[in-house]
């Protein structure tokens, strides 16, 4: 256990503006991640959950630990009787601007959720999040795409399986589609305490702001290509390439690059090896779509990326991260329009997010929860420039 005066970081002039890279700014209970091995929940390598029911890795998000049988059939219960987004909301995301990127809807979405059922209290809300989200997201996919009008929840399925019936995505096969959902929303889940929606949420959670505000705010960092929408530019990348063949994948990496354009889906803030929530649907896409083209052109990439990357001395991690294949399987699932794909990282997402917010407003500190946040910036360049007179 570390003593209070233990000192854990030695701050120089060279971290200034650094995205605060590395510094430890508090403690997760949640997840931790480890350079070479990736995420782990609550102690679970995310490898030993990926096929867990998904209500149970919440519960252990929320709790601390996996769930009895008893506790798992208490908690569903109470998940499914939190379901239920007020009429008010789903008639205001009909009235959002269908440019509108889904993020943006997403970030509406849960503001209009907070106007309209927050209670206040961290926990209850929390779980509110976990049960009425899947509503929320599959009603923008509905509206925002023309499908038609939101499908209301279905009490006797499972979280994911009802967000598929509530997608009720046209031509698509519901259960390759639950099947691969159930695995994606526990992936996405958490990802330590550092990560910018995570931090950003607890940052304006500091204030006392609602969850459902918080989470919006989270949201917003979620939407840059850099973090979750890196989902979403990687399927175009392995689109545009038009070729699994590796020498045409080649030229295009080697080209990005040149423009000096990011290669999405690679690279990392702390991971130095292939994320394992990579390496687990590379292996989903091996059992679920082997010849899809788009597929095999992102397993070659796999393979071509990290050695033309390994050639950037600069890039710290040359390897596939969480959003390099998630595309491509959702899309041979059915899910086409890669302007969605970030809000299906961000349904999972808040769960994680919700569950680090509740410890830090109302367990840390001996239940005072933790300060508002209030990082010190050094002042520069202030000097006044005209002399008065
Ligand atoms: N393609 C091109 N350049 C890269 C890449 C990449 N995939 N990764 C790092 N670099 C560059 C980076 O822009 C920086 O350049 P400069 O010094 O000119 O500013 C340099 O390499 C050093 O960056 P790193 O220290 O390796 O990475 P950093 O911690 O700053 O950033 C990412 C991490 C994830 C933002 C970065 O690797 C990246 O932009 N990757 C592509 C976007 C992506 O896949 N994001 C998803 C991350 C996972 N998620 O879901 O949030
Ligand atoms: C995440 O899952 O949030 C990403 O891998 C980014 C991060 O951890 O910084």
């Amino acid at each position: 256990m570390a003593e209070p005066t233990d000192v854990l970081f030695e701050i120089t002039q060279a971290h200034l503006n650094s995205g605060l890279r590395g510094f430890p700014v508090g403690t997760c209970r949640t997840s931790r991640v480890d350079p070479n091995t990736g995420v782990s929940y609550v102690g679970y390598p995310i490898a030993e959950l990926a096929d867990l029911e998904e209500e149970a890795v919440a519960y252990l998000m929320l709790h601390r630990e996996l769930p009895t049988d008893a506790q798992l059939t208490e908690f569903v219960a109470d998940i499914k009787s939190r379901r239920g987004v007020p009429p008010k909301v789903i008639e205001l995301l009909k009235a959002l601007p269908k440019e509108g990127h889904p993020m943006e809807w997403l970030i509406s979405g849960l503001i209009f959720l907070g106007m309209t059922s927050k209670t206040g209290d961290y926990v209850e809300d929390a779980k509110n999040v976990v049960a009425r989200l899947p509503e929320l997201v599959a009603a923008i996919f509905r509206i925002r795409s023309g499908w038609g009008e939101p499908i209301a929840p279905n009490p006797e399925l499972g979280l994911i399986e009802d967000f598929v019936h509530m997608l009720d995505v046209p031509g698509a096969d519901a259960e390759a589609l639950t099947s691969l959902l159930r695995v994606f929303y526990i992936l996405h889940m958490d990802h330590g305490g550092g990560n910018l929606s995570t931090f950003t949420g607890k940052t304006v959670a500091s204030a006392h702001t609602d969850i459902f505000a918080s989470l919006g705010a989270a949201m917003s960092g979620l939407y840059g290509p850099l973090h979750g929408r890196a989902n979403q530019d990687c399927l175009n990348f392995v689109r545009t390439v038009g070729s699994s063949d590796p020498a045409e994948i080649e030229k295009f990496i080697r080209d990005a690059l040149a423009n000096k354009k990011k290669i999405y889906g690679y690279g990392h803030a702390v991971l130095r090896a292939e994320d394992p929530r990579a390496t687990i649907q590379y292996g989903l896409g091996e059992k679920i779509c082997p010849d899809d083209e788009l597929f095999r052109t992102a397993a070659n990439m796999r393979i071509v990326a990290v050695k033309v990357l390994k050639e950037f001395p600069k890039i710290s991690n040359p390897y596939p991260n969480v959003d390099a294949v998630s595309g491509t399987l959702l899309n041979a699932c059915g899910l086409t329009d890669s302007d969605f794909y970030t809000v299906l990282f961000g349904l999972s997402r808040c769960t994680g997010i919700a569950a680090q917010i509740v410890d830090e407003r109302v367990r840390f500190r001996g239940g005072k929860g933790a300060p508002i946040y209030r990082p010190k910036y050094v002042a520069e360049d202030q000097t006044p420039r005209h002399v008065k007179g």
